[in-house]
């Protein structure tokens, strides 16, 4: 590593000189896939914005001008190139790097980013602000192609143009999203790139065309007026001139120095915004990422001479995504009504089986979670019956979607919530802990969450048939192993399971944490201490007969929910004994994630540090006992962040 060690920051690359920077891509480039090996992480997507990092650090004065990243999760470079190079081998876990950008992680991070498509609103905002001092400095968004298309980039596009405002766009266009890029956008982003090689073609053309004896000069003149007129129709006129945009390219964005020169160029233009289009190619310069770049986008550890990952030992069950989209397939086999959707997440949500079986009948919309909601209100309207699978922390984009377009008018919608609660190495901006107290207000929904894979499949046949909106939420990762070759099974709407019955204490669990409820059970048995434990299946409507009942009966009612308390599961069991007069008869002990940010790391460590694994609930219901019993002041500790 002859320049990495000496880059300590942006100020060390400019003192380099411009043709010493594909050495210096080379290096990082060698870094990044040697340290992903190990740890593993946003691989492909970091490798593919190697060179736009180091050009964009050499051709702006970073951190003065204002580079803001859109989703942050290929910015490993930048990391590198920024003071964080030492502790890349960290990123994502627990007290280590964040895997997109935090404010709060170094002052080159301008915004902090983890969804999709903030990058130009964002920058445009800092752009007017800047106006507004008498600054002069650079604004520039680095955003992705499959981004672009996201609702709130264009509308940023919109008003920046209609504004005029200084500012800089560059966007890297390796015409991906996690999966292949979907969408009439990405159809005209690679019409351009097929203009590239029309012009590479028509410079040899025109070559050969002057070498004619005597008629060569002309004949290329000929030539030049017939193919301008075709590439004016390929290139990117809308943008330039409908927009209000300049547009700088195509610039191959592996080639430092034409990214500078881009770059610079875009500096000089001061009266409008300008779009600087580079070509990349994602897993750029490791073999098997760029042969494979949907697997590759992100990677866990593998080894770098065969590229094959390096599996933690054991055979775990099926994860939900992967019995989601099993069951989507049998249950679209059997009802040709049901549509499914996926807002550019196809794997991670399962639904590429879907859209491998029914390509007909399943969409991936692109980065428009917004979209996908309405888009399937209006199939229901027509009788369709669809499914939307999105992350939960995605959802949290089209709130007015599902209130307005769905619930308001009652429409036929479900929605399955996957990567519901903590989801780990993603960290703040992609834990779905809001899921509980967005839904649960909204008139006309109903709100559930299964305790295994196997209440999962009765779920969805549950919410589908279900005339209306219904919303599930499930946990990232593997299931418990449940039984999932048997038929799906209609549940009866808000009605709970009563999974063990016994002593003054009820334990009332949602979704993914009754299983840790068990075995707490189990535990504070071996205590002399008998529970009772609830698996809750609905949180809207509640089981209001057998919470009544049981505040009528016992002594302490413990809700555990892997979600934020505000709002959530135990907050509506609190409401439900509000209402009928019975908040003075029963303690009320609520588990849950308290008000704060969660970060990032190992699911199984943050879910132990608020106390919702089986040792957490089991510690926390003994404390609540022993204050019933005199043993304890209080209501025992109340978990830390
Ligand atoms: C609102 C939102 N939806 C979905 C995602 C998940 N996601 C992360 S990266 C990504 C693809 C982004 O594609 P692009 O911007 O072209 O960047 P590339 O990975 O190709 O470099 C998606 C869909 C997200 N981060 N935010």
């Amino acid at each position: 590593m002859k320049f990495l060690q000496t880059i300590n920051s942006p100020a060390d690359l400019r003192r380099l000189r411009l043709e010493q920077l594909p050495e210096v891509a080379d290096e990082i480039r060698h870094y990044i896939i040697e340290t992903m090996a190990r740890v593993g992480g946003h691989t492909g997507a970091s490798l593919g914005a190697v060179e736009l990092a180091v050009a964009l650090h050499y051709a702006f004065d970073t951190p003065r001008d204002r580079l803001v990243w859109d989703v942050g999760h290929q910015a490993y470079a930048h990391k590198i190139i920024t003071g964080r190079r030492e502790q890349l081998p960290t990123i994502k876990q627990y007290n280590g790097l964040s895997g997109f950008l935090r404010r709060d992680e170094s002052e080159y991070d301008t915004f902090g980013a983890g969804h999709a498509s903030t990058s130009i609103s964002a920058a445009l905002g800092m752009a007017i602000a800047r106006d507004q001092h008498g600054e002069s400095h650079h604004v520039c968004a680095l955003i992705g192609d499959a981004s672009l298309p996201g609702g709130m980039a264009m509308e940023a596009i919109n008003q920046a143009g209609h504004l005029k405002t200084r500012l800089i766009v560059l966007l890297n266009d390796n015409e991906m999203s996690i999966a292949p890029a979907v969408g009439a956008l990405t159809g005209y982003l690679n019409r351009i790139r097929e203009a590239q090689s029309y012009h590479r073609f028509k410079d040899e053309v025109g070559e050969t065309l002057r070498a004619v004896p005597t008629f060569g000069e002309r004949l290329h003149h000929a030539a030049k007026t017939v193919k301008d007129a075709l590439a004016a129709a390929v290139l990117p006129g809308a943008l330039v001139n409908e927009l209000g945009f300049k547009y700088i390219g195509y610039v191959d964005g592996h080639d430092t120095r034409a990214l500078v020169a881009a770059l610079r160029e875009a500096q000089q233009i001061e009266d409008s915004p300008v779009i600087v289009h580079a070509l990349t190619t994602k897993g750029k310069g490791y073999a098997p990422a760029e042969k494979n770049r949907y697997k590759w986008h992100a990677s866990g550890p593998f080894d770098i001479a065969t590229g094959n990952a390096i599996k933690s030992g054991g055979s775990a069950p099926p994860t939900y995504t992967a019995v989601f989209g099993k069951t989507m397939c049998e249950l679209m086999a059997k009802d040709e009504k049901i549509v499914a959707l996926t807002a550019a997440m196809p794997d991670g949500t399962g639904i590429d089986q879907v859209l491998e079986k029914f390509p007909a009948r399943a969409f991936d919309v692109g980065i428009a979670e917004q979209h996908c909601v309405t888009f399937s209100a209006g199939m229901a309207c027509e009788g369709l019956k669809p499914v939307v699978t999105v992350y939960s922390t995605f959802l949290q984009r089209a709130f007015d979607q599902i209130v307005h377009d769905v619930c308001i008018q009652n429409l036929n919608v479900t929605f399955c919530m996957d990567r519901a609660g903590i989801v780990g190495g993603d960290g703040p901006t992609h834990h779905g802990l809001l899921d509980i107290a967005y839904l649960r207000p909204v008139p006309n929904i109903i709100v559930m969450a299964p305790k295994d894979e196997g209440e999962m499949r009765d779920m969805m046949l549950t919410a589908i048939e279900h005339k209306g909106p219904a919303a599930m939420r499930y946990p990232r990762g593997n299931g418990v192993g449940a039984d999932t070759s048997r038929e799906p099974q209609f549940l009866e709407i808000g009605k709970a399971e009563l999974l063990r019955d016994g002593g003054d204490v009820a334990i009332i669990a949602y979704g993914s944490m009754v299983h840790p409820s068990l075995k707490a059970a189990d535990l504070l048995a071996k205590d002399g201490i008998e529970t009772t434990v609830v698996n809750a299946r609905f949180v809207k409507p509640l089981d209001a007969g057998l919470l009544l009942a049981l505040a009528r009966t016992k002594r302490l009612l413990v809700t555990i929910e892997e979600a934020y308390l505000a709002g959530g599961f135990g907050a509506a069991v609190l409401e439900l004994l509000e209402e009928n007069e019975l908040q003075d008869k029963v303690r009320v002990i609520r588990m849950g994630v308290p008000d704060r940010l969660v970060t990032h790391g190992d699911p199984k460590l943050l879910l132990a540090k608020y106390g919702l694994d089986g040792d957490g609930i089991y510690t926390r219901v003994k404390q609540g006992v022993e204050v019933l019993e005199g043993l304890r002041a209080g209501k025992g500790a109340p978990i830390r962040g």
